[in-house]
């Protein structure tokens, strides 16, 4: 493709040792709980559409006509703008948002196999043990990249997914997913955290490569914690404690490939056997009893492959997990609810972990708001970043983010892009409330 080459930087490229527990639990923890200033400030909730697509397919989100007719008091769009020095698209030629386009690769990493070892449920969550061919990925602080190898011959990259089991959208930002390997024997031939990582083809996950298995039968163990971030009412009264799953799988060393053996067992979770999940558009699907809830796009802005979507709805109560038990967070005051979305253009996967922080001026210049949108997690959306905006009142508004690269482990596609912040101005309408 050779457009990645466009975002080549010098990058401080240097072997790292794998993480043990407390150093990738720093790294996490210290980015949900970063800048989490203004408690009064932190809202969310569920928007009506989502533009996450699986499999390659970009799906049209529908709930745009669905706001459109639905919103009342909101706020219209009157379009935006790229304002960064290294604005562009990186990546392929693939024709605007929305198009329904087969994934060829992205920034010039083809899509691999993934085989899936097994699957559990637990309060609505879907928990997916899957694996893919070993490969290297990136982890990078914001200021320079580090490359973590796989070692020598190891058997798989292990990936942990875990969704919303009605929408599939994904669950990112849990504090820790730890996973144990066990043989036949009983002896741990793995035990390791995993590293949260984001990836255009699997998105959101949380994975590892795992060093070399003979031959035989396996157990694997996942313990899952919940994750610390401002929820979306769906899920004010879920996910609040650890939770562990165990699975079974046949590991053939020669053909590097796994069978599943019988079925998962879940320590406290409930197996009732529901709908399967879908994705895409979730307008009538309800999470807990709670539904989607309309919200109105006012700008789409690309970068570098990835794009940014910012919405408005009426403002909300969120939730948030804390040593007291679930806090809830209302609106302070009228205004919108602004969310930012950021996916990858071409295969509609959430980026996560990515600080974005917003200034709101009037129409005057004057600053009526300046913060950070919290990341966010919902079943109808996916992840985003989203905060409730007290507006002084009617009129026009200039919105200006600031995107910080995510602070994440990342798979190779994304090597060479989100390197730096990028900012994007836009503006907004906002008609008060009526
Ligand atoms: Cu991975």
């Amino acid at each position: 493709m050779g457009h990645q080459q466009t975002y080549l930087q010098e990058t401080d490229v240097r072997r790292l040792t794998r993480p043990k527990g407390a150093a990738t639990l720093a790294v996490v923890a210290g980015l949900t709980l970063a800048g989490c200033g203004s408690s009064a400030g932190l809202t969310s909730e569920s928007g009506g559409t989502s533009g996450r697509c699986k499999g390659g397919t970009m799906k049209m989100s529908n709930g745009q006509t669905m706001c459109a007719s639905a919103m009342n008091g909101g706020s219209s769009s009157t379009g935006s703008k790229t304002s960064s020095g290294s604005s562009g698209m990186a990546g392929m030629n693939v024709a605007g948002s929305g198009a329904s386009t087969a994934v060829p690769e992205v920034n010039g990493i083809k899509p691999v196999p993934i085989q899936t070892l097994a699957t559990s449920y637990w309060q609505g969550m879907e928990i997916q043990a899957q694996t893919r061919t070993p490969v290297e990925f990136i982890q990078f602080d914001g200021d320079k990249e580090q490359m973590v190898y796989p070692p020598k011959h190891a058997s798989f990259h292990l990936m942990i997914m875990l969704m919303d089991r009605k929408t599939g959208e994904p669950m990112p930002y849990s504090s820790s997913v730890w996973a144990t390997i066990t043989n036949s024997a009983g002896k741990v031939v793995y035990d390791s955290q995993q590293w949260a990582m984001i990836s255009a083809y699997m998105g959101p996950h949380y994975g590892d490569n795992v060093p070399h298995l003979a031959s035989g039968r396996y157990k694997l163990t996942v313990l899952i914690s919940p994750p610390e971030v401002v929820r979306a009412s769906e899920y004010r009264d879920v996910w609040l404690k650890p939770h562990d799953v165990t699975m079974y799988f046949n590991w053939n060393a020669k053909t590097a490939s796994a069978t599943v053996v019988g079925k998962s067992s879940s320590s406290s979770g409930s197996m009732s056997n529901m709908s399967g999940m879908s994705s895409g558009v979730h307008a009538n699907v309800a999470v807990n009893g709670v539904r989607a809830t309309p919200s109105r796009v006012i700008a789409t802005a690309y970068w570098q492959g990835m794009k940014i979507q910012t919405r408005t709805a009426t403002p909300t109560t969120v939730y948030m997990p804390g040593s007291g038990g679930i806090k809830q967070i209302d609106p302070a005051g009228s205004g919108v609810y602004m969310t930012v979305m950021l996916n990858d253009r071409y295969t509609g996967e959430a980026v996560t972990y990515a600080p974005v922080y917003a200034t709101v001026e009037n129409a005057a210049g004057k600053t009526v708001y300046r913060g950070r949108l919290q990341p966010t997690i919902s079943a109808f959306e996916g992840p985003y970043y989203g905060n409730n905006i007290k507006l002084p009142g009617s009129g026009r508004y200039a919105l200006t983010l600031r995107i910080d690269p995510p602070h994440q482990a990342r798979h190779l596609e994304y090597q060479h892009v989100w390197l730096k912040p990028h900012v994007v101005v836009e503006h907004f309408s906002w008609t008060g409330d009526q």
